[in-house]
């Protein structure tokens, strides 16, 4: 098993979530944390906790990884002590509806693509080079079940995140030959906010979501990236998917009213 103690990991989406629970488990194994998201004050809270809990050293950063300019400028002027990232979770993303694609709604897809498949393009292309060059590093994209698997009205959110494994296959090949290791991990439902911000801060209807079953967690899936992260350096896992044991597919789902 292989260290993360010391490693810089920058993970993305770490306001909430599987992001915020990423940054606890690698705190946990004192890694130094980059954390990124939108909302400032809940970052920061995020941060702070951590700081106080673990005492490791966490730099945190407002980033709209939606934002081309931002993303390659925030990761340009990182701190000299911050810039030789060990890993990148790519893990910021979201789904917007579950509308029919003769109904949907343009706004709401084109969010899912810029943030899901652009937004990680954006940040993996700032940050790879580095590790490239120096010959080092690791990156987990959070893909999901549903890039595995279509369901009625997931259409948009679904090709978002088949694309994620294109990307994680493609990244896989391109770099090939450098010690680089790339995984994807791909969860079904883990109660986050996710399902919140789906249906548009509508809470009663995310409820309904993980009703009557036992979802993963955010821990679920950060203890499943800290794996991937802890393998020796010749072992590279490609591709982890998990699910609650009352899942099958993403449309089979055991529940007991
Ligand atoms: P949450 O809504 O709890 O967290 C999403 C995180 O992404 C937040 O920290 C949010 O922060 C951040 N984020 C969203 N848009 C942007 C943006 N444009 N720029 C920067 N950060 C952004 O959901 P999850 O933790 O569940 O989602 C994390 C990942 O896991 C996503 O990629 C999702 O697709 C994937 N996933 C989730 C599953 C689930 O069932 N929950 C299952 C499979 C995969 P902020 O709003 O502050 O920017
Ligand atoms: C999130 C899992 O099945 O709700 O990626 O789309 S699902």
């Amino acid at each position: 098993m292989e260290s993360v103690k010391d490693k810089i990991v920058c993970i993305t989406g770490a306001s909430s979530g599987i992001g915020a629970a990423c940054a606890e488990v690698f705190a946990r194994e004192g890694s130094a944390l980059i954390l990124s998201a939108r909302r400032g004050e809940r970052l920061e809270n995020v941060a702070r906790t951590i700081r106080e809990r673990y005492r490791v050293k966490v730099h945190s950063m407002c980033l709209d990884v939606t934002r081309q300019r931002d993303v390659e400028n925030v990761f340009a002027s990182l701190p000299e002590e911050w810039q030789a990232i060990d890993i990148l979770v790519n893990n910021a993303g979201l789904s917007r509806g579950l509308d029919k694609i003769q109904e949907g709604k343009i706004q709401d897809w084109e969010e899912m693509i810029d943030t899901n498949v652009k937004g990680l393009l954006y940040v993996s292309r700032a940050v790879l080079p580095g590790m490239v060059q120096r010959n080092r590093g690791h990156v987990v994209n959070i893909g999901s079940i549903a890039g595995r698997q279509l369901y009625p009205g997931g259409n948009v959110y679904c090709a978002s995140k088949f694309a994620v494994r294109a990307l994680n296959q493609g990244m896989k090949m391109d770099l090939l030959g450098t010690q680089v290791r790339v995984s994807s991990v791909d969860p079904g439902l883990v109660e986050t906010e996710f399902s919140e911000v789906r249906f548009h801060g509508d809470k009663e209807r995310a409820k309904k979501v993980y009703a009557d079953m036992r979802p993963l967690n955010g821990d679920d899936v950060a203890e499943a990236i800290l794996f991937c992260a802890t393998r020796p350096p010749h072992v590279n896992i490609l591709e982890v998917v998990l699910v609650p044991t009352a899942q099958a597919s993403v449309r089979d789902v055991h529940r007991t009213p």
